[in-house]
């Protein structure tokens, strides 16, 4: 289902019981952000504060903090709906006949369904400001040593200069000024790219920065898309409604009509500012450097807007639950490069690419290290500090079963796999900037084939007819309120 904007899901979060109002006067700097690490850590509601001091705009936080909120985000009860819809469009097998074929295309047509529509106006037109000012918005100072105030959750708009291809990507705005921010593009993301290639031709960059629109549209923003797949048709596969887009007032870029709030402006080719630092998703800072700047050329909003934040910070955080429905959306696909894969865990404590645990079904000796190999070479998944391969036997959702299995199945020398290469921006203990080392292990059985000569136990298991069994004995034993 689709919601038609930030404010209808909302609505719907309120009426489950998914949302709390917050009248009592908080603080921005700070305050906010222990109230929601607190709220947060503890599985609560998302909040929307409506008092927050030096600002007439309520603010929402923690929209997507539960996986329960999660799933009614991307319209469904459970992720894993929309993973199975992914996965039934998707393949094992390549198509043998043309009937095959012509099965698959359709399923692969059918996001074509879903390219945005331009619509002459919308909600976000409602208040049209060529004077503006950023400061009159709720802005976060998150964490004390943070280098100022920042916009947490906006979307980035951009377009390739060449094909005109767009991206939709978050990346934070420190708000330097009303009509001054930085812009934290890191140099593998694809708002650098097209930054960059302006750079070459010396040209102004057009940007446009979306604050709440229908919820599916941040979770688009988040997920690892390819670089020419446009964000907006990924939401609106999920939302199962094509997103609506207005033209901008000061700017040659389309937004969403149902946005809360749209900031218009742009990048010169060659301005560096100091950004940082920012307490960031590491729960460490990362530190303060040099990066392009945003001027806002216009903002429109809605009559009540809405401003959509979040902070990150030591995990869990909001972020654990829009990463974990990139694990669950995006595996269907890994699986079709990799049929082996049985399950994947991208833990929030690992900060999710320090430590990659996966599940397979070992079909050839060194098979764990030939994965290791090819997610170090796949997008995003270049940025795992540490990959596990598990059999596809063990539970990687259960981190103490893999600690268990895992341990036990390796021999340190045998089975640790050291490379090199670009490492995540954030990464503070890696020897340079952006690149680094990274870690395999093998904790699969080893196979004669792998030179292991000896012999390789069974792993304890109890036969289910003896756990039937104590199922039926158990009222008789007086262990009534024991498991
Ligand atoms: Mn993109």
């Amino acid at each position: 289902m689709s919601y038609e904007s930030l404010q209808h899901f909302v609505e719907l979060l309120e009426k489950k019981g998914e949302l709390i109002r917050i009248s009592t006067p908080v603080d921005p700097e700070l305050e906010i952000t222990e109230i929601t690490d607190r709220v947060s850590k503890s599985e609560g509601p998302a909040l929307l504060f409506e008092n927050v001091k030096g600002s007439n705009i309520s603010l929402l936080i923690n929209t997507y903090g539960t996986y329960k909120r999660m799933s009614l985000a991307l319209g469904v009860d459970d992720l894993e709906e929309v993973a199975r819809e992914i996965g039934s469009m998707l393949i094992t097998a390549p198509p043998e006949g043309l009937m095959e074929k012509a099965k698959l295309a359709g399923k692969f047509a059918k996001l074509a369904l879903y390219t945005p529509k331009k619509v002459k106006t919308g909600l976000c037109k409602e208040v049209i400001e060529k004077e503006p000012d950023l400061l009159k918005f709720p802005l976060l100072k998150c964490w004390p040593e943070d280098g100022g105030k920042y916009i947490t959750f906006p979307l980035v708009i951009t377009k390739d200069a060449e094909d005109g291809s767009r991206n939709v990507g978050l990346y934070r705005m420190q708000v330097y000024d009303k009509q001054t921010t930085g812009m934290h593009w890191q140099i593998h993301k694809t708002g650098a790219k097209h930054y960059r290639k302006y750079e070459e031709l010396n040209k102004r960059m057009e940007v446009a920065v979306v604050i709440g629109a229908d919820p599916a549209l941040p979770y688009a923003a988040s997920a690892p898309l390819p670089d020419k797949i446009d964000e907006f048709i990924l939401a609106g596969f999920l939302r199962k409604k094509s997103v609506e887009l207005v033209q901008c007032e000061t700017v040659d870029l389309e937004v969403p009509a149902n946005a809360e709030i749209v900031i218009e402006g742009y990048v010169d080719p060659k301005e560096r500012r100091r950004e940082g630092p920012f307490g960031d998703h590491t729960g460490y800072y990362s530190l303060a450097d040099d990066y392009p700047v945003f001027h806002v050329t216009c903002i429109t909003h809605r009559k009540n807007p809405l401003y959509l934040t979040t902070v990150v910070g030591p995990p869990p955080q909001e972020d654990k639950y829009l990463g974990l429905a990139t694990v669950r959306l995006f595996l269907p696909m890994l699986k079709m490069t990799f049929p082996e894969i049985v399950d994947m865990n991208l833990p929030c404590e690992g900060i999710f690419h320090n430590l990659v645990i996966v599940s397979i079904k070992k079909q050839f000796p060194f098979h764990a290290k030939r994965l290791m190999n090819s997610l170090w070479g796949m997008g995003q998944m270049m940025f795992s500090k540490i990959i596990v391969v598990v059999d596809e036997d063990v539970d990687v959702q259960n981190p103490a079963e893999v600690v268990w299995r895992a341990t036990n199945n390796m021999d340190p020398k045998r089975d640790i796999l050291f490379t090199e290469g670009p490492v995540d921006v954030l990464d503070h203990a890696s020897p340079m900037p952006a690149f680094g080392s990274k870690m395999g292990i093998d904790a699969t059985k080893k196979w004669p084939e792998e030179g292991f000569q000896r012999e390789w136990p069974d792993v304890l298991k109890m036969p289910e007819d003896v756990k039937q069994r104590v199922d039926q004995l158990w009222k008789n034993l007086g262990l009534n309120g024991q498991k």
